[in-house]
């Protein structure tokens, strides 16, 4: 065993953070479980049991004598609420569901020796948000251009092999243990993107869904599809897909009534509508709401609830055109719509208003529909952030999202109903590709359940969990990799929030014209003078004006803009002087070269600690730092030189400019 403790279990795949070691201090208690009839009850006395096998504890009968009591009260079984306790020798864990109690189960893992000592005073904990789900763009069928995974970067899918489900259960209820031990409910298990053999989830291959589903109802999480909004005329339903034909009604609720048959806790749909190219109810002059609420009306009698994306935009636009701008889009199309949607009818928003940049302003859709459900969609997946090549540990950006307040005092953390993000885990042994990237699911986890949670804190417990008795040279050496990690991203890549910049279809990579003068509406209009997206209401494309108070008014003006944002907001000459008191174009220059020095640096911690490490996760970390470092060199040189070409403006420190 090496020192680390992080040998994986099974041998076929990493143990993350749930390896045999962090469970030692509930595996050395006598614990008793008392519960009615309740499959999760059962998950958390297998899990005990387990725990006991290995550090010789006991689970007793009831009667008998134990140190650690866990209950179900009773109440209602969506209740996801625990309460611990310790008093006079007997730690005390009590739920009114069984879900419950495995959330405890997992806080108490997290607390190890901790929850076995002193006192507790008594202490309830509840999840803030009541959907936390991983979206899956999983394909079943390899499709020619995105693969089996749509922006997978962590081999193949967990549930879909080649046009067949995994035989190969197991490890999905491995990765629902996973998902439970940081606070996850919900999976939706295949590609928004719904393409011909996907579509058939919901009718003649729900049998694949439904094993699914239950591999991973041990851990309380649903189980959620992507579904075509032409779904019935793919699937021998009407000729139409038009929402208030009432014969595409029925086909629906009929649909939906055999899937329930099928998954009795199936979650919902979730649906990329009249968005790059998928159909939508546009099509039939309808509106969002009328598609969205057709949905939800198959689903309400079933206690489902329909996910519904609003990224819709102009994705044929044309580079001339200075007044279409994409980061408008969801907004317009949307805010008319507020009110309007069902009861079990979610938004689903991604966080900026353009598409996972390394940096974007929070979207100004985010709190201007207060009356209509909303769920925040993150990427885990690292489609602009690296590729799990790069090491870019997201949480300190999504808690800075899910701290923003829109209209200056609600925080977007209790504004929303769900967390949702595109997962990044596939059938890698190390679950995410680079295995430090099992710090971004742990810590999108963590987040869906307490929001307002200190990113730092959560690594702390990754660390922790994934290294029980981890000395504080590889604690402290994992902080200095990850903690500045993505600013340090953000500072070898496209700059000032201008965003893209990256080679065309598969998004890695440097490109700075990759997108510009493309269709698809991301820009960032640099010539000789200047760079930046005029996005003013005064002189730009109004966008800053869809922000409330106080935030229209700081985005308006250049001189109160934040310099991170001030290229997505601004177009400004290379001479423009930040808040920082730098040029634009001599930050460009600094902070392209001081990213890759970052990044060698966190290569030359990691190298060091060599000795802490399993030797095949070092190594496979080993690995990407080298693709990171030349990935990194290369945007340098790429972006310095070409914003040297453009602007003819040395660097102030003489360095060389490739
Ligand atoms: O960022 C883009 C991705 C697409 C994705 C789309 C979306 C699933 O490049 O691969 O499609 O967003 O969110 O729908």
């Amino acid at each position: 065993m090496h020192q680390n403790g992080t040998m994986t279990d099974s041998g076929d795949f990493d143990a993350a953070w749930l390896p045999g070691t962090a469970f030692r201090a509930v595996g050395a208690r006598r614990s008793l479980v008392r519960s009615g009839p309740d499959p999760l009850a059962d998950t958390v006395r297998g899990e005990l049991a387990d725990a006991c096998a290995r550090f010789g504890g006991e689970v007793v009968r009831d009667g008998g004598a134990a140190e650690f009591l866990l209950e179900v009260t009773g109440g209602s079984p969506d209740d996801e609420s625990y309460t611990l306790r310790r008093a006079d020798g007997i730690t005390s864990l009590t739920a009114p569901s069984g879900r419950g109690l495995l959330y405890g189960l997992f806080h108490v893992v997290r607390l190890g020796e901790g929850a076995f000592s002193g006192d507790l005073a008594p202490r309830t904990h509840r999840p803030a948000l009541a959907t936390r789900m991983l979206d899956h763009w999983d394909n079943v069928a390899v499709h020619p251009v995105m693969g089996q995974v749509e922006r997978g970067y962590a081999g193949g899918s967990l549930f879909w092999s080649d046009g067949e489900a995994r035989g190969d259960l197991g490890r999905v209820r491995a990765y629902g243990r996973l998902l439970a031990a940081c606070g996850i409910n919900a999976v939706a298990v295949n590609n928004v993107n719904v393409h011909a053999t996907e579509a058939r989830l919901l009718t003649d291959r729900i049998g694949d869904v439904a094993a699914i589903a239950g591999a991973l109802r041990p851990y309380g999480i649903r189980t959620h599809l992507a579904v075509s909004f032409a779904a019935p005329m793919l699937l021998g339903g009407p000729d139409t897909a038009d929402p208030l034909d009432p014969a595409v009604r029925d086909w629906w609720a009929r649909a939906t009534a055999r899937v329930y048959e099928a998954v009795p806790d199936f979650g919902g749909y979730v649906v990329k509508a009249d968005s790059e190219g998928r159909p939508g109810p546009f099509a039939y002059g309808r509106s969002h709401a009328d598609g969205a609420n057709m949905l939800a009306a198959a689903l309400e009698p079933h206690g489902g609830t329909v996910h519904w994306r609003a990224f819709v935009y102009d994705h044929r636009q044309d580079w001339r055109d200075r007044s279409t701008d994409r980061a408008r889009a969801a907004y317009d199309h949307f805010t008319p719509l507020d009110g309007e949607f069902a009861d079990n009818a979610v938004l689903q928003v991604k966080h900026g208003p353009m598409d996972f940049q390394v940096r974007e302003p929070v979207s100004p859709l985010i709190g201007a529909m207060p009356d209509t459900r909303l769920a925040v969609e993150l990427q885990v997946t690292q489609e602009y952030t690296g590729q799990q090549q790069h090491v870019c540990w997201l949480g300190p950006m999504w808690s800075e999202v899910l701290r923003f307040r829109p209209d200056g005092e609600v925080p977007v953390g209790r504004l929303a109903d769900g967390l949702v993000a595109v997962s990044n885990a596939g059938d890698d042994r190390f679950w995410t590709g680079h295995p430090l990237a099992q710090a971004n699911l742990y810590t999108f986890g963590r987040l869906t359940w307490d929001p307002a949670a200190d990113p730092r804190a959560v690594l702390d417990e990754w660390i922790a969990l994934t290294h029980p008795d981890a000395p504080d040279r590889l604690a402290g050496g994992l902080h200095a990799i990850l903690d500045g990690s993505w600013r340090t991203y953000e500072k070898y890549t496209a700059p000032l929030g201008v965003g893209f910049m990256v080679q065309p279809g598969h998004h890695y990579g440097p490109g700075v014209d990759g997108y510009e003068y493309s269709p698809w509406g991301t820009y960032h209009f640099a010539d000789r003078d200047g760079v930046g997206v005029d996005r003013s209401v005064a002189t730009g494309t109004g966008f800053a004006g869809q922000y409330a108070e106080p935030w229209a008014k700081l985005y308006e003006s250049p001189g109160t803009c934040p310099d991170e944002l001030l290229l997505f907001f601004h177009h400004v000459p290379y001479g423009h002087v930040l808040h920082s008191g730098k040029t634009v174009i001599q930050h460009i220059y600094d902070t392209h070269f001081e990213g890759v020095e970052e990044a060698e640096e966190a290569r030359r911690v990691w190298a060091g600690l060599s000795d802490l490490v399993e030797p095949e996760r070092h190594a496979r970390v080993a690995e990407r730092f080298a693709e990171q470092l030349r990935g990194a060199r290369e945007w340098r040189d790429q972006i310095n030189s070409y914003f040297l070409r453009k602007s003819g403006v040395p660097d102030a420190h003489g360095r060389t400019i490739h």
